[in-house]
């Protein structure tokens, strides 16, 4: 039995990858941060009540407390678990976040990868241990090629793109200097029904479904145009996994090839909820109205606009199609906004 350790096992990717893993065979760990509230709600169904079942039963997966910030936990928990394969997915991964907490971003998305490299190579794991790195389209900010693959260069434009581009490159570093096998994927938006609720595609279909139910007036959303290629998050963890089973250590674009703005994401998901949005005025007079009854339901605030934009994200999926065998477009852009609203309808009616 193949052990893998996800770091941030609870947040959206975490927890997919969990689920795919499982069903794989795979013993899994994942850390999990300690805080004063539940964060398990992602991974709830894969937890055993209690410890000794947990420990018995190998369709469910096994927690550590660990923070990338602590390189003598992080080196500690290699240690004891002596894993296969590591999947780092742990970091602060919200853009706009990064502006505001720019120090700790570095931290735990930059240094943080240097920390689990080091402890596997401190603990003579290299033969052993293969190491995902979840790297980002981020990376290539203002973008100096449409599309985007493996070989267009980077120009980060948020301290959390910066951070991991010193991932990107520690990562490959090790693999060069030390021959780990390390591989970084740079993975394009994706999306789920799990998504963080501050990221843009999930305000929206949460807010679609409020609003179509009555529950809220209006939705602030920054910049509209903004262009993302958005695949969905179960499709993207199978990657993941392809990835380290590679006979070699390479770096590999995770995308769908297609791009669309924020705008249009925005019109589909009140469509599935029932609304039929259009637009009218532009920059930060512009405003989203319901075809039927002429009111306002979507508004642009500053509030939600960065320093720095990435204005257009388009990835090129053909290194992972041809070497990989994946397949880019499992769940279309449709059918990803639509699972999403299906999801988000219930949910708030239920949480009302
Ligand atoms: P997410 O939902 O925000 O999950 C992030 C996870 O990291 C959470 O479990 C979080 O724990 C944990 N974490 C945060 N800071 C940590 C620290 N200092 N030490 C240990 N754990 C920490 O993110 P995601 O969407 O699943 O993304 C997974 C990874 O892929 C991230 O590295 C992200 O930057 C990267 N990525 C995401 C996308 C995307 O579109 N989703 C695209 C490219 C790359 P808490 O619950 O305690 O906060
Ligand atoms: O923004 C615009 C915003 O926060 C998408 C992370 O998973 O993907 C994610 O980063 C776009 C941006 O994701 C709002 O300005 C407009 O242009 O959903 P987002 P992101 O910044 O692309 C990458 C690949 C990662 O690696 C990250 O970890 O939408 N936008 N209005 C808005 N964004 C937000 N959050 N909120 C708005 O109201």
């Amino acid at each position: 039995m193949k052990k893998a350790l996800i770091t941030g096992i609870n947040g959206q990717d975490g927890s997919y990858l969990a689920e795919f893993l499982l069903e794989k065979d795979y013993k899994v760990y994942g850390t999990l941060r300690r805080s004063s509230v539940n964060t398990t709600e992602r991974i709830r169904h894969l937890l055993d009540e209690s410890n000794l079942e947990k420990h018995q039963n190998p369709k469910k997966i096994h927690l550590v407390y660990g923070d990338l910030t602590d390189s003598l936990n992080v080196t500690r928990i290699i240690k004891e678990i002596e894993p296969d394969e590591i999947y780092n997915l742990a970091a602060q991964s919200h853009v706009a976040v990064s502006f505001d907490e720019p120090e700790y971003t570095a931290n735990a998305d930059g240094v943080g990868t240097l920390r689990i490299l080091e402890a596997v190579r401190i603990l003579g794991l290299e033969e052993k241990t293969r190491i995902y790195q979840a790297s980002t389209s981020e990376l290539y900010g203002k973008v100096e090629e449409i599309p985007q693959t493996e070989n267009t260069p980077f120009h980060p434009r948020s301290p959390y793109a910066v951070a991991k581009m010193y991932a990107f490159w520690i990562t490959k570093h090790y693999r060069e200097a030390y021959h780990l096998f390390a591989s970084n994927g740079i993975l394009f938006n994706h999306e789920s029904e799990r998504r963080g609720e501050t990221f843009v595609t999930r305000k929206i279909t949460l807010a679609a479904a409020r609003i179509a139910q009555g529950l809220q007036d209006k939705l602030y959303l920054g910049n509209l145009s903004s262009k993302r290629d958005w695949g969905y998050a179960k499709d993207y963890v199978e990657c993941m996994w392809r990835i380290l089973q590679h006979q070699e250590a390479e770096d590999f674009v995770v995308a769908t090839g297609e791009t669309k703005t924020v705008r249009e994401f925005c019109t589909l998901a009140f469509r599935y909820a029932g609304i039929e949005l259009e637009w009218d005025g532009t920059g930060i007079d512009e405003k989203g109205i319901d075809k039927k009854t002429g009111r306002v339901f979507v508004e642009v605030s500053r509030e939600f606009f960065r320093p720095a934009e990435v204005d257009l994200l388009l990835g090129n999926p053909e290194k992972a199609k041809r070497e990989l065998h994946w397949d880019p477009r499992q769940t279309a852009f449709e059918a990803l906004v639509q699972l999403m609203v299906k999801h988000d309808m219930e949910y708030v009616k239920r949480i009302k």
